[in-house]
């Protein structure tokens, strides 16, 4: 159905002064050589065009009018008359060209054959949004060298902080061995440019473990060759103990040779089913996990290990960076998870590995609403980094509520660290252009399931295309990411394109509106993070506090009184938190700890802004149904249902958002609402 087919639905094409345009074009095809990424390039694009046109291509072997090629820069003689061979100076590995000739040809020609398949995606794109052909002519470079996706799938199919069902991978500790499934997933994912993956949690735990043994390594494998044949590369998340538990060693030492031969060994297994695999994603000493810590070594010495062993295979580590005491004593307000990252990564900066990458977290705590940027993005020139997004929406309303992230990727992505002096944004410095990192690029944590349209909620979908579309091109802007999906996924009648688009890019604001406010985060249930819960987190030993009392709140991160977080920053960063008069409002309560009436730069006090911006809130939500509401002629039943119950939801999960937090800070502070609305 329309939901399932996503952002690829492809639509036949009614409207005959659009379907002119392109016509002409679309007569034959022809293909360079013939790899399973070849062969899905050229699956994909007939399929495109037969569903759209009702054309189907015919193969041709030579050059005549209205001929599409596909290949590579040096694949076939014929292309070498149309195509500069100096555009291989100007490709990156996955980069690629699109022109079109007087003879109603067009070349798609990649440096490899993922340029190719990229490119053919990109070309379906265009004629999904009916951009005009003639003429075209362009290259196109993703920015990042790895753009992956975590699954935080369980092998007993359920999914960590899944939101969509159950895993599209696992079920009953097997696989469930549903491959064309996977391959419709991994269509999705290649379409936006994801080349890597790693399918399992990285909470690994005893049957995961397994996953690097014979028993499991040929399902593995299968996996990896459908995803291969889309350009992605599978990776695996592995359990830190494994020497322990699959090969019964008494340790895991990192230093111990019995330890390093055994992961050597199995490296070579792995290899053995897998030749492209892509390396190993590794969760160590966090939340009870196992790692170099309980013998007394670093966490350089632990993932040097691992990437001595995928070495002479070309595999690298992803190593998180995700690492802190879950213990804390939350009377002890000297210590500060925020942090944690830093302490544990900075002095190490130089001592790994040049096949081992920092996995980073985009704020110093967990994928709140909004937190600081981590302050390790820059800190580390001698280091490989990747920034981790949580597209699941964790924390952002778990794919009941619409929160669209772009916008707050984007403004993680521009945050300028100062590394480099002004202009050295986050992005440069994971793209590579900072530092002479080996590696480097983004990577998130997914939000897909096996519910029929893989996210949960419709139009959580954006997030997962935009994901995507944002680690290929930093430089886009969420409007022009917005509105391809919307063209792509709901077609391109203009008041869908304006409201739907409208709607995305509004939503994380008012979600951060009706809930936790000015970037304290953490008001919620435990454990399963749905809903408001003032101090579910309050007093317990997780290090994620708002110390809340009659007088104020916020958590004070100062140099001079407070933790010294700020200090971890650049200057230029240091100064802007640290001082009350220049530290943006939306992050007061995450750097500073004030009394309610304390004056924002906005003119309100702390408390009446609380009170406005909750009320806001749930007026924005009920906006939102409205002018989904309003659409219901132009949208297919199914999704607009689907997606109306869950923002009907949405308009009373966010009324208790309100009234629960509102009433809390009513109830602490003692004073009124300015407008008199009531407070509970
Ligand atoms: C937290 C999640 C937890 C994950 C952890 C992680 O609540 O389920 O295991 O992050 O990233 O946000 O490792």
């Amino acid at each position: 159905g329309t939901e399932y087919r996503s952002w690829l639905q492809f639509d036949h094409i009614q409207d005959v002064t659009v379907s002119e345009n392109y016509i002409p074009y679309l007569k034959h095809i022809l293909l360079g050589v013939e790899s399973p990424v070849m062969l899905s390039a050229k699956e994909e694009l007939v399929n495109g065009i037969s569903s759209m046109f009702s054309i189907n291509l015919s193969e041709s072997r030579k050059v005549e009018p209205s001929t599409i090629f596909l290949g590579t820069l040096r694949s076939h003689e014929e292309f070498q008359e149309y195509i500069d061979l100096s555009l291989e100076l100007e490709l990156n590995e996955d980069g690629y060209v699109i022109k079109t000739d007087e003879n109603n040809c067009i070349f798609i020609i990649g440096k490899t054959d993922k340029g190719v398949l990229y490119g053919v995606f990109h070309f379906l794109r265009l004629i999904q949004t009916h951009r005009s052909l003639p003429t075209i002519d362009f290259i196109e470079n993703p920015k990042n060298q790895i753009r992956m996706l975590n699954e935080w799938d369980n092998m007993d199919g359920s999914v960590e902080r899944g939101y969509a069902g159950n895993s599209l991978f696992f079920e009953e500790n097997r696989f469930v061995g549903d491959w064309n499934r996977i391959k419709d997933y991994a269509r999705m994912l290649s379409s936006v440019g994801i080349n890597a993956i790693a399918f399992n949690n990285v909470n690994v735990h005893e049957q995961e473990t397994k996953l690097i043994t014979p028993e499991f390594l040929p399902d593995v494998a299968k996996v990896a060759e459908i995803f291969g044949a889309y350009g992605i590369q599978t990776f695996l998340s592995i359990n830190y103990a494994s020497p322990i538990q699959l090969g019964g060693l008494d340790t895991a030492d990192p230093l111990d040779e019995k330890v390093r031969q055994w992961w050597k060994d199995k490296a070579k297994e792995i290899y053995h089913y897998i030749p492209d695999f892509g390396g190993v994603l590794v969760k160590a000493d966090s939340e009870h996990r196992p790692g170099p810590f309980t013998y007394n070594r670093t966490h350089a010495d632990g993932s040097n290990m691992l990437a001595e062993a995928l070495e002479p295979f070309g595999g690298i580590v992803l190593w998180r960076c995700f690492v802190y005491n879950c213990l804390q004593d939350w009377r002890d307000r000297s210590t500060d998870r925020a942090r944690a990252a830093y302490d544990h990564f900075k002095p190490l900066d130089g001592q790994f590995h040049d096949n081992v990458v920092l996995q980073i977290k985009n704020g110093p705590m967990d994928f709140q609403v909004r937190e600081g940027v981590s302050p390790l993005f820059g800190a580390m020139p001698n280091t490989n980094q990747v920034l981790e997004f949580q597209v699941a929406q964790e924390y952002t309303g778990q794919q009941r509520h619409l929160c669209y992230l772009i916008p707050q990727w984007k403004e993680v992505l521009d945050f300028d660290t100062y590394a480099n002096g002004p202009g050295t944004p986050v992005k440069s410095v994971v793209d590579g252009s900072q530092f002479p990192y080996k590696y480097c690029g983004i990577t998130a944590v997914s939000n897909s399931g096996n519910d029929e349209n893989w996210t949960g909620h419709t139009l959580a979908q954006a997030n997962l295309f935009g994901y995507g579309r944002l680690t290929w091109d930093p430089d886009l802007s969420s409007e022009e990411i917005t509105e391809e999906w919307v063209e792509a996924t709901f077609g391109t009648d203009p008041e869908v394109v304006k409201e739907i688009k409208e709607m995305l890019l509004g939503s994380w604001r008012t979600y951060e509106n009706y809930t936790s406010p000015l970037g304290v985060g953490w008001m919620v249930n435990p454990s399963h993070h749905y809903g408001p819960n003032v101090d579910g987190y309050e007093y317990d030993v997780w290090g994620t506090y708002h110390f809340a009392d009659w007088k104020g709140i916020g958590v004070d991160r100062t140099i001079a009184t407070g933790t010294g977080f700020t200090g971890q920053y650049f200057q230029e960063n240091t100064d802007l938190y640290e001082n009350l008069d220049t530290c943006p409002d939306e992050l007061l309560l995450f750097f500073h700890h004030v009394p309610y009436t304390h004056q924002l730069k906005s003119g309100k006090t702390v408390i009446q802004h609380i009170y406005d911006t909750h009320f806001e809130g749930v007026e924005q939500v009920e906006k939102l149904k409205e002018r989904w509401v309003a659409l219901e002629s132009k949208i297919d039943s199914d999704r607009f249902k689907s997606v109306l119950e869950r923002l009907e939801h949405q308009v009373e999960h966010s009324k208790e958002w309100r009234d629960i937090i509102n009433t809390y800070f009513y109830r602490k502070s003692g004073i009124p609402d300015e407008q008199n609305r009531r407070i509970y």
